[in-house]
């Protein structure tokens, strides 16, 4: 048995009743296979692959809380630190009802390859709980939030761990949880990134995994001869990172047809009004059935549930999933590709289950970007918050917004040069797997067995 089926069988045996950790862990070893032979002998000694699928530590703590009407809750909070082998652990954190070990855990362990293409200092870390904010009042989110605090306080720090958003997670959470960390510590430190502008944030960081999907896009669209320019695009979610891919997509000419929320999404074939949807979701915290209250020729379907064939029914050229993960199905894949779709770039985290990414990679003329590479802006410039907090000061949109175009566009190369180098040309999947690898390896090695 090779060493990737070894250790890949063992991970499975021990993590049983995690399969979206085990799925996460099955699409990066299995694009590896040629890597981890060449440097088979030396990865064996160093453990390299065991020590990699083990986090250095996961925390399971208790949060209780109050609502409005002196009712108690208890929720479960997790901050699982996967690896810091070539920086600080760092990771969003994701308020839902659906949140375990197990999707902590994949979230955690994509973050370390992630954060690494970034070509920035940063390891691998998720958190999160089983919390949700939906329909709580402001107060009901702020004593949750401080709650929450009041455990991970101990586990986070500037040079040590820092948590940011991700789904259920704003600026609106990061303001009560960064204000709960200061008064328990009197530190006033970059020990979270999402920060609003007046207390430390960067500018650009709330569109930047937005805007980096669209940068990503655009590289290897140009490089194939093709742009967003007059393409139909279709998109799930319309959440942080839904908004602003739509926001930057339009700007460089495409036509976004679709946005989704967990109760259903919008067809708008004249182009969706991303401005509207931005105050709905961002302002109102309203669901996007009410766009079309406002825009007559949009029609608005019910979603029952994520099996359904809901947005990746509709024709399109280019599809960007940017809801949560395992959004596209294998007949999700199948209809896309039946349809005319030619690339598909993955906003949300593990986006597609593993036998979708195969249909996509096996299409001829389908450019695939995955999600590691794709919205690694979000996190590279929560690091570029990081730089800016260690120094002290702050620049401005334009030079951020240049920072994550000219990172988007590296990434991009690097991903393409490796698959290039591996005999895989194109085989985005691959090439961002073995470039965000690479490094991480080369560090844990060089630090020996930890
Ligand atoms: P938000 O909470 O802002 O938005 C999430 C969107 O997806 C909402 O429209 C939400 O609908 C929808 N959604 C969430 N869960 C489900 C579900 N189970 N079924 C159907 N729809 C769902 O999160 P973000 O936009 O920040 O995150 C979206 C994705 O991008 C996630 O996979 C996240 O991990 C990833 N990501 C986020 C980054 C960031 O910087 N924020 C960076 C990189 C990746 P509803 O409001 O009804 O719940
Ligand atoms: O999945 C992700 O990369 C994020 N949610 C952003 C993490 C961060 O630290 O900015």
């Amino acid at each position: 048995m090779s060493y990737i089926s070894e250790v890949l069988e063992m991970t499975e045996k021990k993590n049983a009743g995690q399969p979206e950790f085990t799925q996460a862990v099955r699409e990066v070893f299995n694009t590896l296979s040629q890597v981890i032979e060449a440097n088979e002998e030396k990865y064996k000694q160093n453990a390299l692959l065991e020590r990699l699928v083990e986090p250095d530590r996961q925390i399971m703590f208790r949060v209780p809380w109050t609502d409005d009407k002196g009712v108690p809750h208890v929720n479960r909070g997790f901050r699982v630190q996967f690896n810091n082998a070539i920086g600080p652990y760092k990771g969003g954190l994701r308020f839902h009802p659906s949140v375990n070990l197990s999707i902590i855990k994949f979230l955690g362990f994509e973050q370390i390859f992630k954060n690494s293409l970034t070509g920035l200092p940063i390891g691998g870390g998720k958190g999160g709980a089983d919390f949700d904010p939906k329909g709580k009042s402001d107060a009901e989110v702020f004593r949750f939030c401080q709650s929450f605090m009041t455990e991970l306080y101990r586990h986070i720090g500037a040079d040590v761990d820092v948590p940011a958003g991700d789904i259920g997670v704003g600026g609106r959470e990061i303001g009560f949880l960064y204000g709960t960390y200061k008064k328990i510590t009197k530190l006033y430190e970059g020990v979270l990134t999402g920060k609003g502008l007046t207390y430390g944030g960067s500018l650009i960081r709330t569109p930047a995994t937005g805007y980096g999907i669209v940068y990503l896009g655009e590289a290897m669209l140009n490089d194939h001869g093709k742009s967003f320019k007059g393409q139909r695009v279709t998109i799930t979610g319309s959440g942080n990172v839904a908004i602003y891919c739509a926001q930057k997509a339009t700007e460089l000419g495409a036509k976004v047809i679709t946005m989704s929320d967990s109760n259903g999404w919008i067809l708008d074939e004249n182009g969706i009004d991303v401005e509207a949807v931005r105050v709905l979701k961002e302002e109102k915290r309203a669901r996007i059935s009410e766009y079309c209250d406002t825009h007559k020729g949009a029609k608005y379907f019910e979603t029952k549930s994520m099996d359904e064939l809901r947005v990746w029914g509709v024709p399109t050229d280019i599809a960007i999933p940017c809801a949560t993960q395992n959004d596209i199905n294998v007949q999700h894949a199948k209809e896309l590709v039946k349809n005319g779709c030619r690339c598909v770039i993955e906003g949300a985290n593990m986006p597609s289950y593993n036998e979708a990414v195969e249909i996509f990679l096996s299409t001829k003329g389908l450019l695939f970007a995955p999600a590691k590479a794709a919205n690694a802006g979000g996190v590279g410039t929560s690091a570029l918050e990081m730089s800016q907090n260690s120094m002290r000061l702050s620049w401005t949109a334009e030079e951020v917004d240049s920072k994550l175009h000219a990172m988007m566009n590296n990434i991009y190369h690097n991903m393409a040069a490796a698959a290039k180098k591996y005999g895989h040309t194109d085989n985005f999947a691959m090439g961002a797997n073995i470039a965000g690898f690479e490094k991480v390896a080369e560090a844990m090695i060089a630090q020996g067995i930890q």
